[in-house]
């Protein structure tokens, strides 16, 4: 069973990954696990701190000579800003007047319910272990589980669909996808040019006025079979476990697959994706003429690209801050305010990406089982050959 954790404060002396339930055998591109962590860092909008930290996954458990040896892998991820903190932010007791209080919870932020919850006196805590610096974990694992998929022929990537209200319409092909996030240079990962410019200046507007922009980004995979998750009970639909891993990325508030939220106001008629049938096409011969669907039907894959949006809200630490109340006080005061992103539609993209990943892999598993790649892969072919000749 593939199981994965994450632990780590924002400034933390470091994050660290656990992922156990891998099949012995897989090989570990290095390489590729620190391109993706580079990946979610970029973006135009990320703050002062991408500028400090330059993410490299450290791996001190589960892998022997470059390869997965079925036992759990535990990865290591520094922050480089711990050494600004080793006095606020200590493990033993320390100094409490070195204690960086957050004296008065963001609107939006998990400070306030976070407080409350753990009887916290102010949310120093509450925003170290909220801080979407927890997705560097989720990255790692989830580079883990890519390599895996792509050894089922399976690509998971993403693309920005909108910043505020710049709205990139229509399906972006697969290999458009394949071409923007293969770049050096990441500005904001949409795969038209002068939307990715308009883009940019809905971030430029927001970071002159002191405020935050959200926006919408698309997770594809590619390659995946039918018949991973389950219509047989309600926990394993995929459609569900796919919402629900994306949704608990920080910041995500709302989860579409395919086209879903278009799909509530149109007829049956003009949103459902038609069946033909080619034999050489597909896994099983079977062919839609288009993926309104985003490839689940009924909690199952069904052979096309899955197509997950996820829904980002701005992000809540604010230059010029919203009202709230002081902690000790009582009193209206503003939100506290702390250096920060003022867009991250692209480097949730790389986070959910993650998410798909791993649950696509878990799911894989579920269905082919095998503790070793050996075993894993010639169940995996024996299905591709059930599939071809259903
Ligand atoms: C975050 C606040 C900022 C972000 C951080 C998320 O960090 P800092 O407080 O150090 O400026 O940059 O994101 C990351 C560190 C990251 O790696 O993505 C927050 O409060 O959620």
């Amino acid at each position: 069973m593939l199981r994965y954790f994450t632990t780590g404060e924002s400034h933390g002396e470091a994050l660290v990954a656990f992922i156990s339930g891998l099949p012995a055998g897989l090989t570990v591109d290095q390489a590729f696990l620190d391109r993706e962590l580079w990946r979610r860092q970029q973006g135009f909008g990320r703050g002062g701190r991408m500028k400090i930290e330059r993410d490299h996954a450290h791996i001190l458990s589960g892998v022997r000579h470059g390869k997965t040896i079925g036992s759990p892998i535990s990865i290591l991820l520094e922050n480089k800003d711990w050494k600004s903190w080793t006095e606020s932010l200590p493990v033993e007791e320390g100094d409490p007047a070195k204690h960086k209080r957050v004296a008065s919870p963001r609107p939006g932020h998990a400070d306030l319910a976070g407080a409350l919850k753990y009887n916290f006196s102010e949310a120093r805590y509450v925003l170290e272990r909220a801080s979407a610096r927890e997705s560097t974990a989720r990255v790692a694992m989830g580079g883990l589980a890519k390599l895996f998929l792509r050894a089922l022929g399976i690509e998971v990537l993403s693309h920005i669909v909108a910043v505020g209200n710049t709205v990139l319409h229509g399906e972006v092909p697969w290999e458009q996808i394949v071409a923007i996030c293969a770049k050096d240079e990441i500005l904001l990962n949409c795969a038209n040019h002068e939307m990715e410019q308009k883009m940019k200046a809905e971030v430029d507007h927001v970071l002159r006025t002191g405020d935050t922009v959200g926006g919408i980004f698309e997770v594809v995979a590619h390659g995946v079979p039918p018949g991973l998750g389950t219509y047989a009970q309600w926990d394993e639909r995929l459609d569900g476990l796919l919402a629900g891993a994306v949704m608990s990325l920080q910041a995500v508030k709302a989860v579409e697959i395919g086209i879903g939220v278009a799909a509530a106001a149109a007829p049956g008629s003009a949103v459902h994706d038609e069946i033909g049938y080619a034999a050489s096409s597909g896994f099983a011969g079977f062919t839609r003429p288009h993926n309104n669907a985003g490839g689940i039907e009924g909690g199952v894959s069904n052979g096309e690209d899955i197509r997950v949006r996820g829904y980002l809200k701005p992000i809540s630490t604010l230059r010029r801050p919203l009202k709230s109340v002081d902690f000790e006080t009582r009193e209206t005061v503003q939100a506290a305010y702390e250096r920060s992103d003022v867009c991250v539609v692209p480097a949730a993209g790389v986070g959910a990406e993650s998410m798909v990943a791993l649950t696509l892999a878990r799911c894989a598993l579920d269905k082919f089982g095998g503790d070793s790649m050996h075993e894993t892969l010639r169940n995996y072919q024996g299905y591709l050959g059930q599939l071809k000749s259903f």
